[in-house]
């Protein structure tokens, strides 16, 4: 049984079209050429990746889901997938900056005005900038409905108070913030803002000093009496709730899509080294303990590859596609943190070391199981739309 691709026909296929092998190459050879060679002094320093982002911006890489009215190249969810898993094969934390700009974009496609999207979304796709998506707060995160941060209307504007813990907080030009707006109801209380991020009332906290992804930029951000346009609410009010879930179903496939890049980096790297070390007079990869080590890390990175396109191309295809978009995010990320592991094992005692790739990657990969909705929140999603699926 099939859920949600009733009115999506075609044969199926995983093969890639001209513009998409065109994306692809374009993406890979950006991550090889500019990432890669970078990506551990990176994460030693934890510099934030200025450098790369505005080359990424400037060869189209960034805001790839932004319409071409507002400047962006308008790409589908199946181009922007593969281009997320060859930034995240270069390197998590880069990815992750990229990303998290992508997600504060997403609830102003889903719900904002043209003059928002205008204003906002044209100004990313302009300059190389970046935004930040703050819903999380020190006592809500896997809750979103119990975020306590207050937006109260004063004549046309909104005032602002609560604190946020969020990706490119210490960069960001501008921040997607969700609001309670009336405490008494529920998620239909809870409302959307775009708020520059030189208003008044708004400091970032000290930069998190994370496990991994080291060079992108978490920090809690307090929000004092912040003073809003009315104009700058997204979409109407009590509407936030529902803007900053829909966006999940544009970027829980993009992270997915950064999980496989990196569970695909550990396969290439380990596979590449157990054919060269050599243990009891042949190459390790002709032992079969090993052998069967890098056959299971590359079915991991294929199922999840292919977990993420069909999330991708059902959203696509203009369905909802929440039920997929989580199995991605949930299946991509026990991949990414299996295959960091397992390459770990392959590499032996040097896989250890901090001068070697798959040190980053094990710290890299944890963070997958965590943001952008936990593992056990991903099974929550998917477990509550099988009654409906499934009857009794
Ligand atoms: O609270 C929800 C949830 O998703 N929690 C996880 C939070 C999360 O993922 N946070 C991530 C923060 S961002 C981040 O980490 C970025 S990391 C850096 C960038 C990374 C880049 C690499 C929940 C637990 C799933 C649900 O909460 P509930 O309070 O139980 O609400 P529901 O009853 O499920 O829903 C309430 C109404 O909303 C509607 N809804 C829910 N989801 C959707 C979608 N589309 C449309 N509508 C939606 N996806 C739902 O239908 C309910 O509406 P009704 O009209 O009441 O029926
Ligand atoms: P909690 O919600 O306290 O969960 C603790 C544990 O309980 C987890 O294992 C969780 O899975 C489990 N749990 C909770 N509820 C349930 C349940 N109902 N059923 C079963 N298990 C449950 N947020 C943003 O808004 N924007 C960002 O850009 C952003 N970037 C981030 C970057 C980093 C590096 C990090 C670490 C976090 C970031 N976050 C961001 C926050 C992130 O989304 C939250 O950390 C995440 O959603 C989990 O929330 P929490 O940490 O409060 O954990």
């Amino acid at each position: 049984r099939h859920y949600a691709t009733s009115s999506a026909s075609g044969p199926v296929s995983f093969g890639l079209d001209d513009d998409q092998r065109a994306i692809d190459d374009l993406s890979r050879t950006f991550a090889q050429e500019k990432i890669v060679p970078v990506a551990a002094e990176l994460d030693r320093t934890m510099e934030y990746p200025w450098a790369i982002l505005k080359e990424a911006h400037a060869a189209g890489l960034m805001n790839t889901h932004v319409a071409e009215e507002y400047g962006g190249p308008g790409l589908g969810m199946v181009e922007c997938s593969i281009i997320s898993e060859n930034l995240g094969f270069g390197c998590t934390g880069v990815q992750t900056a990229i990303e998290a700009n992508g997600l504060a974009e997403a609830p102003l496609i889903v719900g904002a005005s043209h003059e928002l999207k205008m204003k906002y979304l044209g100004r990313m796709t302009e300059t190389p900038l970046v935004a930040s998506y703050a819903v999380t707060e020190p006592g809500a995160g896997s809750d979103v409905a119990a975020i306590k941060t207050k937006a109260v209307k004063e004549g046309d504007k909104w005032v602002i108070n609560g604190t946020k813990m969020c990706t490119n907080s210490g960069h960001a030009n501008w921040f997607f913030v969700l609001a309670v707006t009336d405490p008494s109801a529920g998620v239909k209380g809870l409302t959307g803002f775009v708020v520059d991020a030189d208003t008044p009332g708004i400091t970032p906290g000290r930069k998190e000093i994370n496990m991994g992804q080291r060079c992108s930029d978490t920090r809690m951000v307090t929000f004092q009496d912040v003073v809003v346009p009315q104009e700058n609410v997204i979409g109407a009010v009590g509407e936030g709730f529902k803007l900053a879930m829909k966006a999940f179903d544009i970027t829980r496939p993009l992270v997915a899509a950064g999980a496989v890049g990196l569970a695909q980096r550990a396969l290439e790297e380990a596979t590449k080294y157990a054919q060269e070390r050599k243990t009891m007079g042949k190459a390790i990869i002709d032992h079969q303990g090993v052998a069967f080590m890098l056959a299971d890390m590359a079915v991991n990175a294929e199922a999840a590859r292919a977990l993420v396109w069909k999330s991708a191309w059902v959203k696509d295809a203009g369905q909802r596609n929440s039920y997929y978009a989580s199995m991605a995010k949930l299946y991509a990320s026990r991949a990414a943190v299996e295959n960091a592991s397992t390459g770990v094992q392959v590499f032996g005692g040097i896989g250890f070391n901090t001068e070697m790739p798959m040190e980053k990657l094990f710290r890299d990969s944890k963070i997958f199981e965590l943001y952008e909705g936990t593992s056990q929140i991903q099974r929550l999603i998917i477990s509550r739309h099988l009654p409906a699926l499934y009857p009794a």
